[in-house]
């Protein structure tokens, strides 16, 4: 017999209508008459559910059967956005359910829209994590991801006066129709407490034990993860902290209820918020405590499932079980894992510390300094004291090891040591990861390199190449492709011939495109389609900040977290020299017509980022770019030539509606420091063209579309180390047109100039770090060339210099751009690392 598979529900109008109606009668009770958008997702959603779970349970018990190898993709962070239309789109059941719902007398996309964005996560980190659930389910492997379900996600950014202003995101207002508690799987984590030594009674072998403390449960909560038409349905898992029965009698007995009660609901405060940091350690321990919860609990509930099914055969543990590490968040699992394996299931530390280093494989996410995370012995010690005694013994046998292989170097063991010697002693946490893992990876080959050179270099001496790869990041096509921009994934399909959209899984297909390159109609077509997502986007910036926008000029966008190293400093700067220059030209009497043709063309600056709460120079720089907008969108001279805008609250499914619609988009980080990016992947994927530097996967983006269709410029990262000290030590040499900047920020053309005092300052007195003045010049020229390739398109579809030129560099970048697919980085991780094959469906 067949079993039963989500068409059931999701496949006839018929199936889909009558479900439908039975949960807003049983489900929300309520009655069809007194049906609001909202209620129809929420029935829609539970509909769509109910199918997506006989996948799940079909898939959980063939996994099970099949007995193969599973990966687990451990994760602080997974920035999913809003699951129904990808759920519809991956199950292909959209065209159905928008036809249901119009006859029930709904609309799809209003619908959708009523959905709150799953916001765990701050940026790249996270978002990635999300592409590599979807990949990891549409490729049919054996996959699950384990995270924290946080009651707030990522903050609501609002602009008030041009400052960016925190509002808490509680997104589980009503419930949530994609998860599902498992109250059954609940699960003790322990903090705090001491250690002490026992015998053995039968063997009399000396034990540590751990007790006291303070206990917390772990209740999982489950998001089922649809492949793209497959049935493979893999389970995201994330934990809920929730309090004991247990009491503290004490408190009690001593008649102080009220207190008792009190620290037992500060389990709660685990779970409760996301750190809202992007690429910057905060060293909180409520933080480590976070990861400490998170980790035991998905140790706890791997190793429970491994027991079930082999009793204590370790040595297989490793044939079953794979775990990546995302960053160092998760690094105490290669410790829980050891304590589990030496105190509580009584191996011997060798044996077990085999074990531990096949399973475990680290991804690291970033060389900046300032992001590597460090624990305080004490800190740490306090809370997990058991776990400070074995990173100790894990650190001594290495060190061991090291001693053997250089006999009498001090150096390389004082480097190497998972214990930084400094006041007060810190537990480095990627020297931790590294140790306790297999491979080591970065996220491009560039920075895959360079950390090989910088950060971990005395690790590779010790360890040798091999166990340092390269995995280039990707980004799923369902999602960014197909979701985003339904119209070109739609002419591409009708273009490749392939009306199943099997490219979404094949993107390497789209290299098919290239043919119809020479095409008129084809570029015409490709090009309305850019001019209706700009469109789209024309009206979300309107809705959002009552800007109006004109869909013909050049979009210029850049959307990512606001950081220094990413430089939107850079960007805005030169948006004000631009600025400047056309007051200039119109004070000597040339007109606005003439600026256009033989000057400027007519663009629009698209901003927009989230900065962390508490940094202060990121904060500066979303001020300076909403004051310069206030100054230029109302400056009646100007008409369309320049408009400058910030989007409030930049999320995912902002960037859905904002990536089909850049003509170019920024990635213009300080060479070196941004380790692959993925928006860059994104926009390169929708059609826009790409303004960069020769950083992250921008490098293997170039080698894969061509030079020629990238404008890329900057100084190299093999320079910045000696530009930075020439600043230092000669001083820092601001280019005229900057000068004239700084100039005009000064003159309080912007309001009070003592706002941007820390902005300026750090690059003319305190060494200009991040090589603003070294790439000013580079970025302007680079400007002057992409606008002569853009041409003076006007809107005007039949302009055919526009065509031949700039639509066709977009062809010509799609076409080239499957390698950037998060199957591809999800094949490669099976591979190479995981050792891992599909399961058969
Ligand atoms: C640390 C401490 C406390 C709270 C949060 C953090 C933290 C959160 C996120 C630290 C780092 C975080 O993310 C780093 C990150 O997002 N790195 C980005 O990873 C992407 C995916 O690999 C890359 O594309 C980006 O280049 C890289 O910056």
């Amino acid at each position: 017999t067949h079993a039963p598979d989500s068409a059931a529900v999701l496949s006839t109008k018929d199936a889909f209508e009558e479900s439908f109606v039975r949960h807003v009668e049983t489900t929300l009770a309520r009655n069809m008459y007194n049906c609001d958008s909202l209620a129809a997702y929420q029935a829609a959603s539970n509909t769509i559910r109910d199918g997506l779970l006989i996948d799940w349970a079909n898939t959980q018990q063939k996994q099970t059967i099949q007995d193969g190898k599973r990966v687990y993709y451990l994760s602080l962070e997974f920035l999913m956005g809003r699951a129904m239309d990808n759920a519809l789109i991956n199950l292909k059941s959209r065209d159905n359910t928008k036809q249901s719902l119009n006859e029930l007398g709904f609309n799809l996309e209003d619908v959708i829209h009523q959905e709150p964005d799953a916001a765990l996560g701050n940026g790249g980190l996270g978002r990635l994590a999300a592409c590599f659930v979807d990949s990891l389910s549409s490729k049919n492997y054996s996959g699950w991801g384990y995270g924290l379900n946080y009651q707030y996600g990522i903050f609501k950014q609002k602009i008030i006066d041009g400052y960016q202003v925190e509002v808490p995101d509680y997104w589980l207002k009503y419930s949530n129709p994609w998860e599902i508690t498992r109250h059954e799987i609940q699960i003790p984590v322990d903090f705090y407490g001491y250690v002490y030594e026992d015998h053995d009674p039968n063997t009399g072998i000396a034990k540590k034990v751990w007790s006291g403390g303070e206990r917390v449960l772990a209740v999982a909560v489950d998001f089922p993860i649809p492949g793209y038409n497959t049935p493979n349905t893999n389970n995201l898992r994330l934990w809920n902290a929730k309090p004991t029965e247990e009491f503290d009698f004490t408190k009690f007995n001593a008649g102080d209820y009220q207190q008792s009660v009190g620290a037992q609901q500060r389990a709660e405060a685990i779970t409760s918020v996301l750190y809202p940091n992007d690429n910057f350690e905060s060293g909180k321990e409520l933080r480590l405590k976070q990861q400490y919860f998170w980790v035991a609990a998905s140790l706890h509930d791997i190793v429970r499932r491994f027991k079930k099914q082999h009793k204590n055969n370790w040595t297989k543990f490793p044939d079953q079980i794979a775990i990546q590490l995302n960053d160092t968040h998760p690094t105490l699992a290669v410790v829980e894992l050891q304590r589990i394996l030496v105190d509580l299931e009584g191996l011997e530390w060798e044996k077990a510390w085999s074990i531990v280093t096949k399973v475990f494989a680290y991804t690291n996410h970033t060389v900046l300094p300032e992001a590597l995370e460090k624990w305080p012995v004490d800190v740490l010690g306090r809370l997990l004291p058991r776990h400070l005694e074995i990173i100790y013994d894990i650190n001594f046998f290495f060190l061991k090891e090291v001693e053997k292989k250089f006999p009498g170097d001090r150096d390389v063991l004082g480097k190497v040591s998972i214990i930084e010697e400094s006041t007060p002693k810190q537990i480095r946490m990627a020297s931790l990861a590294i140790v306790g893992s297999h491979k080591v990876n970065g996220v491009a080959e560039l920075h895959s390199e360079l950390i090989k050179t910088t950060i971990f270099k005395d690790f590779v001496k010790v360890f040798g190449e091999d166990k340092f790869t390269n995995v280039t990041n990707g980004v799923t096509p369902r999602r960014w492709l197909r979701q985003a921009n339904p119209l070109l994934a739609e002419l591409i399909a009708e273009k490749l011939e392939d009306p199943e959209y099997d490219y979404l899984t094949n993107l390497g297909n789209l290299k098919k495109l290239e043919k119809f390159v020479n095409d008129d109609e084809f570029l015409k077509k490709w090009d309305s389609i850019k001019f209706h997502n700009k469109k789209r986007l024309a009206d979300l910036v309107k809705e959002e900040t009552g800007i109006v926008l004109d869909p013909t000029v050049l979009f210029d966008v850049q959307v990512k977290r606001i950081h220094e190293y990413k430089r939107q400093q850079l960007n805005i700067f030169a948006v004000i020299y631009r600025y400047l220059r056309i007051k200039q030209l119109l004070a000597e009497g040339v007109s606005l017509e003439e600026i256009k043709l033989k000057h400027y063309i007519p663009k629009a600056s698209i901003f927009g980022g989230k900065a962390a709460p508490g940094y202060y120079m990121a904060k500066t720089i979303i001020h300076l770019v909403n004051k310069v907008g206030d100054v230029v969108n109302n400056d009646p001279a100007i008409g369309n030539l320049l408009k400058v805008v910030f989007i409030p609250d930049y999320n995912v499914s902002k960037a859905e509606i904002i990536t089909p619609a850049s003509d170019l988009s920024n990635h213009i980080s300080t060479a070196g420091t941004e380790a692959s990016g993925t928006s860059n992947m994104k926009f390169a994927l929708n059609g826009g063209l790409v303004i960069g530097t020769v950083d992250g996967a921008n490098v293997e983006i170039t080698r894969e579309i061509g030079e020629e269709n990238i404008f890329l410029f900057g100084n190299l990262a093999e320079s910045v180390e000696e530009l930075r000290h020439k600043h230092i030590y000669e001083g820092v040499k601001i280019p005229a047109a900057l000068g004239e900047v700084f100039g005009a920020i000064e003159s309080g053309l912007f309001g009070n100039p003592d706002e941007y005092r820390a902005l300026v300052d750090g690059i003319r007195y305190h060494g200009d770090y991040y090589l603003v003045t070294d790439d000013f010049d580079l970025f302007l020229q680079t400007h002057v060339k992409l606008e002569k390739v853009f041409g003076h398109h006007g809107g005007d579809a039949n302009d055919s210099d526009h065509l031949h030129s700039w639509v066709k560099k977009s062809v010509l970048s799609v076409a080239n751009m499957g390698f950037f697919s998060s199957d591809r980085a999800i094949d490669e991780y099976a591979e190479n690392i995981w050792d891992i094959e599909p399961t058969n469906q």
